[in-house]
């Protein structure tokens, strides 16, 4: 059995690590669960027994084998504790993503990764490790020389307040009234908003770049070319993606169906003539990546299109960073027991 502490547990990302806990049945031993000072005195349940969510403190960690941090703030200010007191550190946010000495893995894509790890590992943006997967299925089998990737991402992408901002205002539109926005820079209900996260260089998102950065470093091909335009929609759950994809070795949309159906935790939903493709109500609360709308791009010589979808809150977060904690024991590169 091994000790976990959730760090960020009442959030929307934590209180999804603990479901996927107990639903893959993962050993846990002694559990903690911390956050701000905010959300401590909160209860919450797992496996039938409630625990009172406590707040962050560099003593969170003693006798811990892994953090689960779900995003923010938190793993800059604690992680390095973490780690000092010998657990292993699973971040789910951005702060350490893209520097070398911490592995960013996809357990179906580069489950080695977690082998080199000093103390740290990090967990992938939500809308790269949905793209990542299928990318995986495609580069071992024809290789990769472009992608072209368009987002159309879940409220909940951006936490608990952004689901309320989506229900409250389409309340409040559809009775005629005005809710302002407080999350989103715009109204979301009846509205797409192309813009997730600041603007940085070139006029692109931070969004944006997470998803070139982090797919080449997963991917071990610094030299890929991709792109990326990151757009929230009026969804509450799951990720949906457009992704061109240009291969070098030719791959027909009928083999890419049969690599991709053969590939871990890749569903392959695609049958035009019954109307059967991916979509956010469906892809909910489920784990794996689901592809479809496959189809030979009619402008190139080597190109797909692809329309993936999953639920960003399970795979593009809770479930990859349990798969990762799972990888840990399976390797036995935890640092207190091996
Ligand atoms: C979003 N990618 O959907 C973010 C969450 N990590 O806003």
């Amino acid at each position: 059995m091994y000790n976990i502490v959730v760090v960020g547990a009442s959030g929307a990302v934590g209180q999804e690590i603990l479901k996927v806990l107990e639903e893959r049945n993962f050993p846990v031993g002694e559990l903690k669960l911390c956050a701000t000072s905010r959300s401590a005195g909160k209860q919450m349940v797992f496996r039938g027994r409630t625990y009172t969510v406590q707040e962050t403190s560099v003593d969170s960690f003693a006798g811990m084998d892994i953090a689960l941090f779900a995003g923010g703030a938190a793993s800059k200010e604690f992680g390095p504790a973490a780690v000092e007191q010998g657990c292993v550190v699973i971040d789910n946010s951005s702060n350490f993503r893209l520097d070398p000495s911490v592995p960013l893995v996809v357990p179906e894509v580069n489950p080695e990764d977690v082998k080199w790890h000093q103390g740290i590992i990090a967990n992938p943006n939500c809308s790269t490790i949905i793209m990542v997967v299928p990318l995986k299925a495609i580069k071992d089998v024809a290789g990769i020389k472009r992608v072209v990737v368009s987002t159309y991402q879940a409220v909940s992408g951006a936490g608990m307040e952004a689901i309320e901002e989506l229900t409250a205002q389409t309340r409040a539109v559809l009775d005629g009234g005005d809710y302002p926005p407080k999350v989103f820079p715009y109204q979301i209900a009846f509205n797409l908003i192309p813009h997730i996260d600041v603007f940085q260089e070139m006029d692109y998102t931070k969004e944006e770049w997470k998803m070139v950065k982090e797919t080449r470093k997963i991917l071990h091909d610094d030299q890929l070319a991709i792109t990326a335009t990151t757009v929230r929609v009026p969804v509450y759950r799951s990720h949906s993606e457009s992704v061109n994809v240009e291969t070098i070795e030719k791959l027909t949309a009928q083999k890419a169906r049969e690599v991709l159906a053969g590939f871990p935790g890749v569903v392959v939903l695609d049958n035009p003539a019954r109307k059967e493709y991916p979509m956010p109500l469906f892809c909910s609360h489920r784990d794996e990546v689901f592809v479809g709308r496959i189809r030979e791009d009619n402008s190139i010589e080597r190109g797909l299109n692809l329309w993936v979808v999953a639920d960003q809150l399970r795979k593009g977060a809770a479930t990859n960073a349990v798969q990762i904690a799972e990888l840990l024991i399976k390797y036995r590169c935890l640092r207190g027991r091996q």
